[in-house]
């Protein structure tokens, strides 16, 4: 061969191999695509809401005065008179407590409105706080928002002072009209809350909830509306604040009415075949009434803590409700109890001793996938999911890297709820005997162990079944000093 082509040929095979070597170490940087989400899906509101998992609910109106939990609705506007009603108060206890979210009752069952309508003088108008013209919802929106705390509003639909009441029509265009004020005029508001109660006595209404739900949604585009049937966020079916031990966020909103007691259970745990994403939120308050009574007290911290295991823990955001008293404050009482019950989280869920834990799984789908994304600090978009060709038992092991055993009372397990819920059922084994066991999981599923504290070198997370693949963005192994079972 002549030489120059001989040469020509050396460059041209170096050439092929380097180009070849280029491709295959790009085509193995490529990464793997996330898999499939399985329906249904939260929305961006909804995916916002469920992470805020604390959000604080404010009972306030004429029953703070009257000693009443439901107005008759003849109450005498007069009575409303905080002496030194302070919202930046209410949103300062709301911030210690870790809360960005703050919902008000702007009217309750006795039709007494805490702002201005011009649809109605019951209102702060004939109250002489203020001479008439203070407004409760404005000095809440205006205290919340340089803390970038959100703010939610409470309008009862069951009204026991309107006259219109009863009747259908002008009672509905009242009460869109009321809807219009409130959504239009007071910035971004995050939630409506559409109570269900009304006692048995009371007129037969329609409430045109396909006119409410859609005026709600053209004037506020990242609210969630809450109801007993939705259509954003559901009742959890009782008002002591906990959730079904299998709770998912879907269920089918065809099966639901608002006011419908037969549906309790339903609300309480959803359905794993349902073809609506609606979470449940656990309303209850802070104390025995939803509004302030001064022979009341704040609940002991050690309910308050179970509530947030029975809440939070399954899956599920708490809307624990803080009443201010008739001066227009939080008493001190429930914000010292509230600052503890802040204390009492952080310090349980500070330390995660998964975090110096080796951790194996039983496949990966590829890097970006590994068992590690379950100890980062993102707790919904990186996750670890496992291989396409696992078909199960999925699971994941955690184990002590040095010679002391893991001691902990709290499992914390959390899937990526943005690609859809998908685990059914669930194992916890610590070195190799079984110490619980689950169902769904959801955005958080907190296990405080009926044993107490369990000490082990290595601790297996087992998922048994399944609405598809498992993805789960974090897990956490926690003492909490708090949990004392042969207590109770
Ligand atoms: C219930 C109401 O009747 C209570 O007064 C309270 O507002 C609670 C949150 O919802 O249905």
């Amino acid at each position: 061969m002549h030489q120059t082509t001989y040469y020509l040929c050396q460059i041209i095979i170096t050439l092929f191999f380097f180009m070849l070597s280029q491709f295959l170490r790009l085509s193995n940087q490529l990464a793997i695509p996330p898999p499939l989400p399985i329906l249904p899906l939260p929305s961006f509101s909804q995916l916002k809401w469920q992470q805020r998992e604390l959000i604080m609910f404010f009972h306030f109106g004429v029953n703070t005065f009257t000693n009443r939990e439901w107005g008759t609705g003849d109450e005498n506007p007069a009575v409303f008179n905080p002496t030194s009603l302070d919202a930046d108060q209410w949103v300062e206890t709301a911030v210690q407590a870790g809360v960005s979210h703050v919902i008000l009752t702007a009217k309750h069952h006795d039709g007494f409105c805490l702002w201005p309508s011009n649809y109605t003088a019951h209102s702060v108008i004939k109250s002489p706080w203020k001479n008439g013209h203070g407004d409760v919802v404005r000095e809440l929106v205006n205290a919340a928002k340089p803390r970038g705390v959100d703010v939610g509003l409470y309008l009862s639909p069951w009204d026991r002072h309107d006259r219109r009441y009863g009747v259908s029509k002008d009672y509905n265009e009242y009460y869109l009209g009321q809807l219009q004020e409130l959504l239009n005029n007071y910035g971004s508001v995050r939630e409506i809350w559409f109570d269900g109660a009304k006692d048995s006595d009371t007129p037969n209404m329609t409430y045109y909830f396909s006119d409410w739900f859609a005026m709600v949604k053209e004037l506020q585009g990242t609210i969630n509306i809450f109801s007993d049937a939705g259509p954003d966020v559901r009742w959890v079916g009782n008002e002591q604040g906990f959730a079904g031990t299998t709770c998912w966020s879907t269920i089918n909103r065809t099966s639901l009415s608002i006011g419908n007691s037969s549906i309790l259970d339903y609300l309480n745990t959803g359905d794993p075949k349902g073809t609506d994403w609606m979470p449940a939120e656990c309303d209850v308050s802070i104390r025995p009434g939803w509004f302030w009574h001064k022979d009341e007290e704040p609940k002991p911290l050690d309910e308050l803590l179970q509530t947030y295991y029975n809440s939070v823990g399954r899956n599920c955001v708490l809307l624990l409700n803080v009443p201010p008293n008739k001066k227009g404050l939080i008493s001190k009482t429930d914000v010292s109890r509230l600052k503890e019950f802040r204390h009492v989280i952080d310090t349980i869920f500070s330390t995660n001793l998964a975090k110096n834990c080796s951790i194996e799984a039983s496949s990966r789908r590829g890097r970006a996938f590994g068992a590690k994304k379950m100890v980062d600090s993102d707790h919904l978009w990186t996750y670890w999911a496992p291989s396409e060709h696992d078909r199960g038992p999925y699971w994941i092991r955690l184990n002590a890297t040095n010679r002391r055993p893991l001691k902990f009372n709290v499992v914390r397990i959390q899937e990526a709820i943005g690609l859809g819920q998908r685990i059914a059922e669930h194992e916890i084994y610590v070195d190799g005997t079984k110490i619980g066991s689950g169902t769904t999981i959801g955005y958080k599923k907190l296990h405080r162990l009926e044993e107490g504290a369990v000490k082990g070198k290595s601790v297996m997370i087992k998922i048994t079944a399944t609405r598809a693949p498992p993805l789960i963005s974090s897990i956490g192994l926690h003492f909490d000093p708090f949990w004392h079972p042969d207590r109770d």
